[in-house]
């Protein structure tokens, strides 16, 4: 069979099962990442495993999300996870260094590897040809530890690129295009693999942009070939030995095609409050714009913000706009300040913010009430930004220095010069953020007062009952279910401190509920769990009681979540019963052992005597994990069993 670069991949890795669409497959892994808010969870479920050692070829501890050390939480935070990480031999990159997903496209992504990353975000490193996959922070623990991760066959949609982007096209818009066309919902259990001869017309940082936002889609990943400009940016990276040509087999099989005609491709945004909810920049010119905010893993890199230096050059940013740039990483940040690119900005009258996520997970820069704010990130979800009352339009970053300068959104392509520059022959390589040794297995392990013990599962009884504590509408997000920002963030390892947040931008007493019924179900639309990665929009549920979600569909990684937490994640057979639960009814399910064996289970609605059926969509490894009350309890048993053995 002619094979697609998926595919090739996953036979490479494959360790258990069989490449089939649906299966349940384990694959090893190469490469580990993780990030700090996501982090704290992930180090301290590694040291719950209690291995010795890691068994990646390279794990790398980013700290780029909670930086506004406002108070002692996050300085805490990113002791602990530096202390795990010099115990493990762990890579770990200091805060400034830069944004993760950024930081290791240029440091360490291997063409043809497998990443899993605890965060959404990983699959920017498929524009290098990485087959590269955001997860639960548990999954991630146990890839370190077991040096496995189990995923489901992914269809593989070829995305089929042809001619080439116009002058004030940009990736971003590739994108944008490709979210209209399919949705947020429309990549959940793919991989979109980008093929045809548009691919060459587009570098590595421009392929990361699309790769990156793929998340958006709901994906399992996206990926590009490895090329001639893989090559090319290896090279600059000074890492040309890690290049592995690796494209698809000529006529290789895929499960659906899409084209793009890239010369069609038009300069877009994703108008509020949805990534998906895309119009053509010159439908929208003129709405007056408050505040535009440059960079995230999703356009921050080296070239990306050339361009915007560019722009700025000898301009002045409207009276009424405020502009921040974050850089990707200090190597693009160094090399900005080193050619000039800096004083641009600056003296166009744009904030510089240090190389990190900052505004795009609301740490810091939200905008006024009501504001219009343009930005180059990848989610415009109500009140991410921190100002609930705020409409965020994601666009490209030509499209946002144009709006910077003249105050009202504004379609790049008015403006006459296409901005020119050159890129380095070689990149300067930034090394002292990095932290990087043998692992000392007797490092201490520094454990500040905001490093909180986290919920584990209870093994599942074959009944379970309870309230409805919530009934929810379609696309709820993560953000939604564990919301972030500046004021929450500094409690990602503090559990019972976060629980008081849960699903705060729905209900503002979700926790009273479950303190007054010892627990409960919640009910969601489709898409349930969209967005983040972060096991938190779980364990906050698990710490509160909730034993089962049942919804009209789940986003891949929630859904691993859960069920890593030992919730139930079950799907309505019937879209249509959705209407027969209401909030407070009491809903009862008998044999849940053999029920999730089977895949189906029947739900009484005890309140109003109806039945309901609903399905378990898991693999057979999936149901064990939730009959063991998560994925650590499963784990932790089958290593002493294999040391027993
Ligand atoms: C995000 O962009 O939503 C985040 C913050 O990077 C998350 C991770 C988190 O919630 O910590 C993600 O994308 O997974
Ligand atoms: Fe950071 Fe934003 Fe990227 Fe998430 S999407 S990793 S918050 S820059």
């Amino acid at each position: 069979m002619k094979r697609n670069i998926t595919h090739k991949i996953l036979d490479k890795h494959l360790l258990q099962g069989e490449l089939l669409v649906g299966n349940s497959i384990k694959v090893a892994v190469n490469q580990t990442l993780t990030q700090d808010s996501t982090g704290t969870m992930v180090y301290l479920q590694l040291e719950a495993l209690e291995v010795e050692s890691i068994k990646t070829d390279l794990s790398v501890a980013y700290i780029d999300h909670n930086m506004l050390q406002t108070g002692f939480e996050n300085a805490d935070d990113h002791a602990f996870i530096r202390s795990v990480a010099s115990k493990y031999g762990i890579v770990y990159s200091k805060p400034g260094n830069g944004i993760c997903h950024q930081l290791h496209l240029e440091r360490f992504a291997v063409p043809g590897s497998i990443l899993i990353g605890s965060d959404s975000h990983t699959p920017t490193c498929g524009g290098l040809g990485a087959l590269a996959i955001g997860a639960g922070g548990l999954d991630i623990a146990i890839g370190m530890a077991c040096g496995y991760y189990y995923l489901t066959v992914p269809k593989v949609i070829k995305v089929h690129l042809k001619g080439q982007l116009r002058p004030w096209s940009s990736a971003k818009d590739v994108i944008l295009h490709v979210l209209k066309t399919l949705t947020v919902k429309g990549g959940v259990g793919a991989v979109l693999e980008y093929a045809g001869e548009g691919v060459k017309t587009l570098s590595v940082t421009e392929r990361a942009t699309i790769t990156n936002m793929g998340a958006e889609l709901g994906a399992t990943t996206s990926i590009f070939p490895s090329d001639e400009n893989t090559l090319d940016f290896l090279t600059r990276q000074g890492r040309a030995a890690d290049y592995y040509p690796l494209t698809a087999d000529e006529n290789a099989t895929y499960d659906e095609e899409l084209i793009i005609d890239l010369d069609m491709v038009e300069p877009s945004a994703a108008l509020p409050h949805s990534p998906d909810n895309i119009k053509c920049v010159k439908e929208i010119e003129g709405r007056k714009v408050d505040q535009v905010a440059i960079g995230s893993c999703t356009n921050s890199s080296y070239t990306d913000l050339m361009k915007v230096a560019e722009m700025l050059k000898g301009k002045r940013v409207s009276p009424s706009v405020g502009l921040v740039i974050s850089p990707g990483s200090s190597s693009v940040l160094g090399m900005l300040a080193k050619n000039g690119a800096l004083a641009s900005m600056i003296s166009a009258g744009a904030r510089l913010l240090e190389a990190g996520c900052g505004p795009c997970i609301g740490m810091g820069q939200a905008p006024k009430s009501g504001a219009v704010s343009l930005r180059t990130f990848n989610r415009n979800f109500k009140g991410r930004c921190g100002t609930d009352s705020a409409d965020v339009y994601l666009v490209s970053p030509e499209t946002a220095v144009a709006s910077a300068i003249s105050g009202v959104i504004t379609d790049p392509r008015t403006l006459t010069d296409y901005p020119a520059f050159f890129e380095p022959e070689k990149y300067d390589l930034v090394e002292n953020y990095w932290i990087s040794s043998p692992a000392s297995p007797k490092a201490m392990i520094e454990r500040g007062p905001n490093i909180k013990e986290f919920p584990v599962g209870k093994m599942l009884r074959d009944k379970v009952s309870g309230t409805t504590l919530l009934k929810t509408h379609d696309n709820v997000t993560t953000d939604d279910i564990m919301p972030s920002g500046a004021a929450l963030l500094p409690f990602r390892s503090n559990i019972p401190e976060l629980s008081r947040h849960g699903f705060k931008t729905l209900v503002s007493d979700f926790r009273d509920r479950a303190l007054k019924y010892g627990g409960g179900i919640v009910i969601g639309g489709s898409n349930y769990g969209q967005g983040s990665s972060r096991e938190h929009a779980a364990l906050i549920p698990l710490y509160l009681g909730v034993s089962a979600v049942i919804a009209k569909s789940f986003a891949r990684i929630h859904k691993m979540n859960l069920i890593n937490a030992g919730i139930l994640p079950l799907v309505f057979e019937n879209m249509s019963d959705y209407d027969l639960i209401a909030e407070f009814d009491e809903l009862m399910v008998d044999d849940c052992h053999s029920g999730l064996e089977q895949g189906r289970l029947k739900i009484l609605n005890v309140s109003t005597g109806k039945v309901i059926h609903v399905l378990f969509e898991g693999s057979p490894r999936e149901v064990e994990l939730l009959k063991a009350g998560g994925a650590l309890n499963y784990v932790k048993a089958q290593m002493r069993e294999e040391q027993h053995a």
